[in-house]
């Protein structure tokens, strides 16, 4: 008879934390030597151009480089992470965090992109935070690229568009890796590396006044440079740090077929292979097939030396990192998706409620997911983002009632467990943004994800005095007894 055990609850060493990000974060933008990063001066492009998310020409770069002031723009002041890290890190130790998810900013490390020396102080920096994680047994998980690199490299170099790139980063990681051994267990290279054909933010290469054709060349050909460099960090951080584990991260949509008619089936699968594409390089260690005839058929031809397949094999990374929340929509035909419109991309699914931002909100979607990696990878698997941006308002007994941030966070958790139960492997759960941060795509303070409230306007206006919402105790209660009391 077949009869194994069902697993009916989270591991005991399960990661449960938060995540975040340098450039969300920290603030201190020019401070002890930290160079400008593409993220600080993306917000200013977009809108000196009125373009959305990721449109940057060298015009309006030029002028948000020009303009060095830190007047009204909150993203370079993040919530001052940089000076209250001791006091941030406290209240993470106080809901019981066992891991603390956070990016490094290459600008404080090397300013310019190329210097021979890195910069001292900023790495004085991060020994400090991570000094302060050991103190209260909280494990940090580090993204060594979140969304931005050193400005230098985007001037001189068109950012990942070039191959020279690579070695930068690679002497980046070098640095990090000696530093950290031993302190550091668990790296990612890029955060969810599929932005990288969305555009600048990911490639940090000026792309939006090339055609159609040619911009999705560069940045096809930029993501190869990054899986290059991230296949080199891995191998890399091997040879420096046996012990350590260093995974990939993806912005995970999962995607339904807008009806079962075969069309819209096939065409939510190609939508999936074009989304998995990352994952399939970076956890197999092989382009897969379907790229290549998407390559043709598209006019894109990337540049590749002789080793590189085998650099991208050798650079398998040890586990699959996610971003997780929201599904989407796919259908054969764009104007049913262009009529309903679901954020960025695909249509909108009736079944599904949505943020206040359009992101459709579907919990079971998590545990589809968490199956459909576990399936075609067989790697550990480790939520590392998802969370419900929303517009908190401080009540007029002063405290933030938030029961839409757990009731959101109950029913992912939720379905984590149900996967568990499926038998898939997790590592963890940080969920992101334990602390009200700078949005990522308005660049703004007001869309918050916090069990910890900052008072701060999106003009960058506050006392930034921080305060515990009502989830910090719901999230102290759930790590308290390893997601059984959700
Ligand atoms: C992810 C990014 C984060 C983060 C989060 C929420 O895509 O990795 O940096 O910000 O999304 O997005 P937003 O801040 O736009 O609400």
């Amino acid at each position: 008879m077949y009869s194994k055990k069902v697993p009916d609850k989270f591991p005991d060493n399960f990661l449960w934390g938060g995540a975040t990000a340098a450039n969300q974060l920290e603030g201190g933008w020019n401070l002890d030597g930290k160079g400008l990063t593409t993220a600080e001066v993306v917000k200013k492009a977009e809108d000196r151009q009125n373009f959305t998310m990721n449109e940057v020409t060298p015009e309006s770069l030029q002028v948000a480089v020009n303009d060095k002031t830190d007047e009204l723009y909150p993203k370079r002041r993040g919530i001052d992470f940089y000076h209250h890290y001791k006091e941030d890190i406290k209240l993470f130790a106080e809901m019981g965090f066992k891991a603390f998810r956070l990016s490094i900013a290459w600008a404080r490390i090397f300013p310019n992109g190329d210097e021979t020396e890195p910069n001292e102080a900023g790495l004085r920096f991060y020994d400090s935070v991570f000094a302060e994680c050991k103190r209260y047994g909280i494990e940090p998980i580090v993204t060594i690229s979140h969304y931005e690199m050193p400005l230098g490299i985007t001037l001189k170099y068109n950012g990942w568009a070039s191959r020279k790139t690579i070695a930068l980063f690679t002497k980046y990681t070098e640095v990090l890796f000696k530093r950290y051994q031993g302190v550091v267990k668990y790296w990612m290279t890029f955060n969810e590396i599929n932005a990288s054909t969305w555009g600048f933010t990911g490639t940090g290469a000026l792309d939006s006044e090339l055609d159609e054709p040619a911009k999705m060349q560069l940045r096809y050909q930029s993501l190869h440079h990054e899986f290059i460099a991230s296949a080199l960090a891995v191998k890399q951080c091997h040879q420096i740090d046996p012990q350590a584990k260093i995974g990939c991260m993806l912005a995970r949509m999962q995607t339904y077929p807008n009806t079962p008619n075969p069309i819209d089936v096939r065409a939510a699968q190609l939508q999936d292979q074009l989304n998995l594409f990352f994952t399939d390089v970076q956890v197999r260690g092989e382009y897969p097939e379907y790229m290549n005839r998407y390559f043709a058929e598209n006019g894109i031809t990337l540049e590749m030396q002789a080793d590189d397949q085998q650099i991208i094999s050798a650079g398998k990374v040890d586990y699959l990192g996610f971003s997780y929340y929201m599904s989407t929509v796919t259908s054969a035909n764009d104007e049913v998706e262009k009529a309903t419109g679901n954020f960025a991309f695909g249509g909108k699914n009736p079944y599904l409620e949505a943020s206040d931002w359009g992101w459709q909100i579907d919990p079971l979607g998590l545990r589809i997911t968490l199956n459909e990696f576990w399936d075609r990878y067989r790697v550990p698997l480790f939520v590392v983002e998802n969370g419900l941006g929303a517009l908190d308002k401080v009540a007029p007994d002063g405290k933030i009632h938030d029961n839409y941030r757990i009731e959101y966070l109950r029913k992912h958790i939720e379905q984590m467990k149900e996967a568990i139960r499926d038998g898939i492997n997790l590592m963890g759960y940080t969920m992101w943004g334990p602390i009200d941060l700078i949005s990522a795509s308005t660049s703004e303070m007001s869309k918050r994800y916090g069990f910890i409230y900052v008072d701060q306007d999106d003009e960058g206006q506050g006392t930034l005095k921080r305060l515990r919402k009502d989830s910090f105790d719901w999230y102290k209660k759930v790590i308290a007894s390893n997601g059984e009391d959700l």
